[in-house]
């Protein structure tokens, strides 16, 4: 018998369904749901990976108070106390919460409402100020409420799909894969791409514009201009449903200019441009979709504006196939807005500086007092932590000395903070060390409650294993905390549905269609249809129980006059220019396989191979210039800090502009947290960093050796200069660069590996000539560890020697090819993994492109099924397929 339930990817806004099924030994499947309604049973490798990620590895099993394990009432009285003391001396403001949008949206609300309606204060800020909230703040000016106004279907509906800021093949991979199915279904459907890198998201590109770094809200003004001067603005609409287009128009003319101009501003060819701006006044059915590249910047919320003003100008909004679409970053960045999360917010979107909306909140949570004015925004909380205004801090579900600008300062402020409280499902993180009290949380497969994704779609998260250790769920956490801080009424939950509850009911006060959210149909729901809840798109209220596709059909909006406002956009340049003496931008996003801090995918082989270092992506002829090739490795520095990566080669990156992921920090590397490189500009409307643009120099690492190693332990590193691992199938992966001569590497190779000079089941080779030095440990005739060292990066493969640790005994021909680290004539080498979900490697693909004459993904797919699952590596295969063909024929 097999059990099956349903739940949802604990990743990103796409908020994929799930189908978990245990079978007899309690072995987890985790499949794509065929009923949810935003995967229609799709996943990508992430999701697809997830059964790998539940292992109890470095998972934090008890409370600790001062690194003593404590028990739970013990550390929660900790806590309260704390909290207590500090708001006694120093009042209420002198406390925060910093907690992420992949808490639950009960474990949110509690959260938001210990601090804005009990403790008094606003300081609860939010992940999401470094995620969405220029979105939030750019809809909020021009609908009135942050209303997200599309659906999933209308990427199926349009005839023109813009993703600005996007590379959706890698961080939205399943509604990539719903819109590469739609150009299949539908030859009419063009794809544009504005982002100054060519990535993987260019794959199904009709046009891709490489825009300056920093220049979207240009490029949208000068459309808006475009519009006017060709006779496309909809002047029905903008009579009957919008104000302020006059403004808005006069900043785009004094902005833009001729076509040659605008081109000129955002480094494009003008052809281009004027032909993207043909399409999209020409198509109706127009969606443009944004995401990081727009919102994590000093102009941020500008630039949605600028791009909303587009929709509005040609009523482009509230129907099927049109509308400007943000996608949502993390699995309920969304549910936290709802629950009023971040620091200018207040619950149920309700505003904070609005004393009607306070005593709604107030009296529905019966608090003794409200918080009456915003709070201190992400960036501005660590600052003042730093500078001993903020005293006590509790992170919940976020690992803020990885992810924020600046992060080096985050270590000092939090070195600095009298109590830091860290609720973590894992022990070790780069934040955790920072703690005065660690708190086992549960997650994802443990815990229970709701999530929305980027649709305003909620579905039901169900936990199916009970959890590791003490964990506990955070609404528990906080609620408890909240009791002993003596708020025992208001706290008294004994599950997340009752806490569900609260938060529709509260949506549905005073409402009457006055505030976009409302779920107040789903507020006397009882615990079995909690439990049912099935996948259904906010407003859901009495009279709409089965909730709402899209939003401003009716072109009423939630502003004053219920028109729809344009902004009037004075486009800025990123705030740091680059100098001299910092030359290069430094752009930073996502990869395609991890998961931010690592904290889940970190632990999976599968997702490791893809990218097993941190890596830096430059343009040929920049690598040039400053003299270092593919492969090497290279240090980045801004004006605060530095981190050392293994350079990617890329002609899609522009010139003088580089490309860090952001994945990489303490635990799996040495100097790899770009966020102690990213400064920390902030959008002066809604707070959030400017990620995509430090000004850096790059510079040669040279080591006096290179080496790798592989092994079944885990391994500190401690005298190597540079190292990075990763998690392989039955060992870990080392990258590794070191100091010491050539004389000192067998002895610290053996001592490192366990291995004694006279250890018959040690190999080895020096030779101290051409510096190259191997060893190789045997256990029982089993690959035990291996170490490589030459004087430069040009290694052995590591595939091959990788694929030994699989195997139960070597053979002669294997023993004998161990030192050369190269695959004996016969034995195939598969190369870098390209396909995570059916694990082909490169050599593979590319033997059987040169062999069988394959010219197709598609044909390819069908000989090795590479592509053929999630689809996130099509393009890759795609390149791969350019790069063969063409030394075929030159
Ligand atoms: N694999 C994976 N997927 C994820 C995540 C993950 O960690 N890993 N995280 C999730 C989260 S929380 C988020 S927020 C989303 C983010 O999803 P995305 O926003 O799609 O991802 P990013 O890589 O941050 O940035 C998107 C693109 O913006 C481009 N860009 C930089 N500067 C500019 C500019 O000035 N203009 C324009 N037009 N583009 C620019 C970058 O080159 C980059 O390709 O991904 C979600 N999905
Ligand atoms: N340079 C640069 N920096 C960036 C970005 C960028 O593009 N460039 N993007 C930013 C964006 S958009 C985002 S969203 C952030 C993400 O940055 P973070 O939020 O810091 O990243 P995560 O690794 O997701 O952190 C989540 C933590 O919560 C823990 N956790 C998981 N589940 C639970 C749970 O149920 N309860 C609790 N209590 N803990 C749990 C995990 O172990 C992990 O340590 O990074 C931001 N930082
Ligand atoms: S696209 Fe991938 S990471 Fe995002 S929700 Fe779906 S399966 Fe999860
Ligand atoms: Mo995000």
């Amino acid at each position: 018998m097999t059990d099956s339930i349903k739940t949802i990817c604990p990743y990103c806004g796409v908020g994929c369904g799930l189908l978990i099924e245990k079978g007899p030994d309690d072995e987890i499947s985790v499949k794509g749901d065929p009923d949810h309604p935003a995967n229609y049973g799709r996943l990508c490798s992430k999701g697809a990976a997830l059964g790998q990620t539940m292992g109890p590895e470095g998972r934090l099993l008890y409370p600790k108070i001062n690194g003593q394990r404590a028990g739970w009432s013990d550390a929660i009285q900790h806590v309260a106390d704390g909290f207590a003391k500090i708001i006694k001396q120093h009042g209420p403001d002198s406390v925060a919460f910093y907690v992420s949008g992949q808490l639950l949206t009960e474990d949110y609300y509690v959260a938001n409402k210990l601090m804005k309606g009990f403790i008094g204060s606003a300081n609860i800020d939010t992940n999401s100020r470094l995620c969405m909230s220029s979105t939030v703040a750019g809809q909020k000016r021009a609908f009135g409420s942050d209303t997200v106004p599309c659906c999933y279907e209308d990427l199926e509906q349009a005839k023109l799909i813009v993703l600005t800021g996007s590379n959706a093949a890698w961080c939205h991979p399943v509604l990539y894969q719903r819109i590469v199915s739609a150009k299949k279904q539908n030859s009419d459907l063009k794809v544009v791409v504005i982002d100054p890198r060519r990535t993987a998201t260019c794959d199904i590109a009709d046009l891709h514009l490489p825009v300056a770094s920093g220049s979207d809200a240009v490029l949208f003004n000068g459309l808006l201009n475009y519009m006017h001067e060709n006779g496309y603005v909809n002047e029905l609409y903008l009579q009957q449903y919008t104000e302020g287009f006059n403004e808005a128009l006069k900043s785009a003319q004094n902005t833009a200019g001729d076509l040659e101009n605008i081109a000129n501003q955002c480094g494009l060819d003008k052809d281009a441009l004027e032909e993207f701006y043909r399409w999209f006044v020409d198509t109706e059915r127009v969606v443009t979709v944004y995401s990081q590249g727009v919102n994590q910047s000093s102009s941020g919320t500008d630039k949605v504006n600028a791009i909303i003003n587009c929709h509005l100008a040609t009523g482009r909004i509230g129907r099927p196939g049109m509308g400007p679409f943000s996608f949502t970053g993390q699995t309920n960045a969304m549910g936290g807005r709802e629950v009023g999360g971040l620091a200018n917010q207040l619950a149920a979107h309700m505003d904070i500086e609005n004393k009607e909306h306070r005593e709604i909140v107030q009296k529905h949570w019966g608090s003794p007092l409200i918080a009456d004015r915003q709070g201190l925004k992400a960036v501005e909380l660590f600052q003042s932590i730093e500078s001993g205004k903020v005293k006590a801090i509790w992170i919940i579900c976020t690992n803020p000395v990885v992810s924020l600008p600046e992060a080096d300062q985050v270590k000092k402020a939090l070195e600095k903070c009298e109590l830091v409280v860290v609720s973590e499902c894992i022990e070790n993180t780069d934040t955790t060390p920072y703690a005065d009290v660690v708190l086992p949380a549960k997650t994802w497969s443990e815990k229970d409650g709701t999530v929305t994704n980027s649709e305003r779609c909620i579905s039901r998260q169900r936990g199916f294993v009970s959890g590791v250790g003490e964990s506990r769920p955070d609404w528990w956490i906080i609620s408890s905390v909240a009791k002993a801080m003596n708020f025992s009424d208001a706290f008294d939950y004994s599950s997340p549905v009752q806490i569900f509850k609260e938060h529709a009911a509260l949506s549905g006060v005073n409402n009457g269609g006055s505030r976009d959210f409302d779920i107040s149909g789903l507020s006397l729901i009882s615990d079995g249809q909690y439990d049912d809840l099935q996948p259904t798109q906010w407003p859901i209220t009495s009279e709409r129980p089965d909730g709402q596709q899209r939003m401003f059909a009716s072109g009423r909006f939630y502003t004053d006059t219920g028109k729809a406002q344009f902004i009037a956009v004075s486009p800025r340049k990123p705030v740091q220019p680059v100098t001299d003496s910092f030359p290069f931008v430094l752009n930073t996003g996502r990869s395609r396989d991890q998961w931010h801090t690592m904290a889940r995918t970190g632990f999976a082989a599968r997702l490791s191979e893809h990218a097993p270092e941190p890596y830096l992506e430059m343009h040929p002829n920049d690598a040039q210039t400053i003299g270092v090739g593919e492969g090497s490795l290279v240090s980045v520095f801004s004006q605060l800090g530095e981190a050392v990566a293994r350079l990617r080669v890329d002609h899609g990156q522009c010139q003088g502009s580089v490309f860090m992921p952001i994945h990489w920090n303490d635990q799996f590397t040495s100097l790899g947290r770009v966020g102690a490189v990213v400064n920390a500009e902030v959008d002066p409307v809604s707070g959030q960093p400017e990620f995509k643009h430090t000004p850096v120099k790059v510079v040669p690492y040279r080591p006096e050796w290179h080496g790798f190693l592989l092994s079944r332990r885990k391994l500190e590193l401690r005298e190597a200069s540079y190292w990075s691992r990763a998690i392989g199938d039955g060992f870990y992966r080392y990258e590794i660069a070191g100091e010491q001569s050539a004389d000192d590497w067998p002895a610290w190779a053996r001592n490192l590996l366990c291995a004694s000079e006279a250890d018959t089941n040690w190999v080895e080779y020096l030779d101290k000539g051409s510096k190259q030095y191997r060893g190789v440990r045997l256990v029982s005739n089993r690959v035990e560890s291996c170490i490589f060292i030459a004087p430069d990066h040009q290694l052995p493969p590591r595939s091959w020697l990788e694929g030994l640790f699989a195997k139960q005994s070597l053979n002669d021909v294997e023993r004998k090819g161990l030192l050369t680290g190269r695959a004996p004539v016969g034995q195939k080498d598969q190369g870098r993994v390209i396909c995570a979900c059916f694990q082909v490697g490169i050599n593979t693909i590319m033997d059987a492109i040169r062999t069988q004459g394959l010219t197709t993904p598609e044909a390819i797919g069908d000989a090795l099924k590479a592509g053929t699952n999630c689809g996130s590596c099509v393009p890759e295969i795609r390149e791969l397929l350019g790069t063969t063909l063409s030394q075929k024929t030159s």
